[in-house]
């Protein structure tokens, strides 16, 4: 077999279309679904049901690529400021309501990291199959086994996998995270029959450091479990929830319009990468959306603005529920 594209040209090749992480993973070493099973009997997907019917074919990779021996984990991270911005400050803590909404004297919510510019899937899934195209032809992989590239919404156990190719570790806030990325990075795959030797994987630095868990607003992680109970996290309160939202959670909510960073924003490793892998780039940046704008808005605008992003999750429907209750918790 011609083996032109060694790891090292793959992760050479990878690195230039702008991922800034790159590991290999064996899909056999993933976990069993023992925990998962756990975590669904808990309750803690919420209304995701999508994450139960995903159960048997998260069982085995090989369900997805018959013939698979390797995943490639790709990490690109948020990313940072316009150039012409200075202010690269370290992100703040901002779990009280109104903490940066008002800054502007526009009533207005925040976006979280991971959800600003262009939406991610599609941004990465073309990286990810330019990729497996070049695998596939310096590899001559016949056409029913070509790779497969996946982000966000596959089946696939993402930050299992992540770690398995030394991406990181699985932090207490469930977070995989990298001690010069930091954990602002988002993570596509690309399963492959073309066997690589995989990465070992990294350390767990998180030792007896628990500020994600103090911080976090509804106490939706699980202390002691790496994972948190999604039925709690503003998170999945302001993206995947559809219909009101409970009303003990509106105060906690603060000014999110969509996601959540607050377990992000104070982990150390976050601010280590401000001085290392970010060190260029500053820290990535909180989107506001001023109330009124989204309030008065008809899905005709809505589209037009917003459909090519990762905002667009909840509908307009959606967005303006949340942006209620940021109005409310911003006259209270
Ligand atoms: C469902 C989902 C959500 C749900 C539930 C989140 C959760 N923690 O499970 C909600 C809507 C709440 C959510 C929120 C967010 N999400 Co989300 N989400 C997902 C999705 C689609 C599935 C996650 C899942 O399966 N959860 C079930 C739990 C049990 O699995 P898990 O979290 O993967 O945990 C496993 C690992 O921790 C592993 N593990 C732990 N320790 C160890 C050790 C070893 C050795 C091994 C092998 C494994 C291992 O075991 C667990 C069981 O499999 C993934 C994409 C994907 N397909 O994986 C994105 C994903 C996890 N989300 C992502 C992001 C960016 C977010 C947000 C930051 C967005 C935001 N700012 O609002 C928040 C973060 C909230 C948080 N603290 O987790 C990124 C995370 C990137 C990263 N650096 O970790 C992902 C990977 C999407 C992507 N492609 O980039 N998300
Ligand atoms: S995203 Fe926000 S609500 Fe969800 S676990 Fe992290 S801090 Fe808590
Ligand atoms: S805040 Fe502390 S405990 Fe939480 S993920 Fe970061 S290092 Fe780990």
């Amino acid at each position: 077999m011609y083996s032109g594209m060694d790891k090292a040209k793959l992760k050479a090749y990878a690195k230039s279309l702008g991922f800034r992480l790159v590991g290999l993973a064996n899909p056999d070493d993933l976990p069993s679904l023992d925990f998962y099973d756990w975590w669904l009997n808990q309750g803690f997907a919420a209304e995701m049901h999508y994450l139960k019917r995903q159960r048997s074919r998260r069982k085995s990779l090989s369900q997805l690529l018959p013939g698979i021996q390797s995943v490639i984990v790709c990490a690109l991270p948020f990313p940072g400021p316009p150039p012409e911005a200075s202010d690269q400050d370290l992100p703040e803590v901002n779990s009280e309501p109104n903490s940066e909404a008002n800054r502007s004297g526009i009533p207005s919510g925040k976006v979280a990291r991971y959800a600003v510019g262009e939406d991610y899937h599609f941004v990465i899934k073309a990286k990810l199959e330019k990729i497996a195209m070049k695998l596939d032809a310096e590899y001559s992989v016949p056409k029913k086994n070509r790779s497969l590239a996946y982000v966000d919404t596959g089946a696939i156990p993402e930050r299992s996998l992540g770690v398995l190719a030394g991406i990181g570790w699985v932090g207490k806030n469930a977070m995989l995270i990298h001690p010069e990325e930091g954990s602002w990075l988002w993570l596509g795959e690309i399963l492959t029959t073309v066997k690589f030797t995989p990465d070992i994987p990294q350390a767990d630095r998180c030792g007896t450091c628990r500020r994600c868990i103090d911080t976090c607003p509804t106490n939706a992680i699980q202390e002691g479990t790496r994972t948190i109970d999604s039925r709690k996290c503003i998170s999945y309160l302001t993206i995947e929830h559809r219909g009101e939202i409970p009303e003990k959670y509106h105060r906690a909510i603060g000014d999110w319009l969509l996601g959540c960073d607050i377990c992000q924003d104070v982990c150390p490793w976050n601010q280590q990468s401000l001085r290392k892998g970010r060190k260029k780039s500053g820290a990535p940046i909180v989107e506001q959306i001023p109330l009124q704008d989204l309030l008065s808005m008809g899905n005709n605008e809505f589209n037009t603005r917003y459909k090519k992003r990762a905002l667009s999750r909840p509908k307009l429907k959606g967005l303006q529920r949340n942006a209620k209750i940021i109005e409310k918790n911003q006259f209270e």
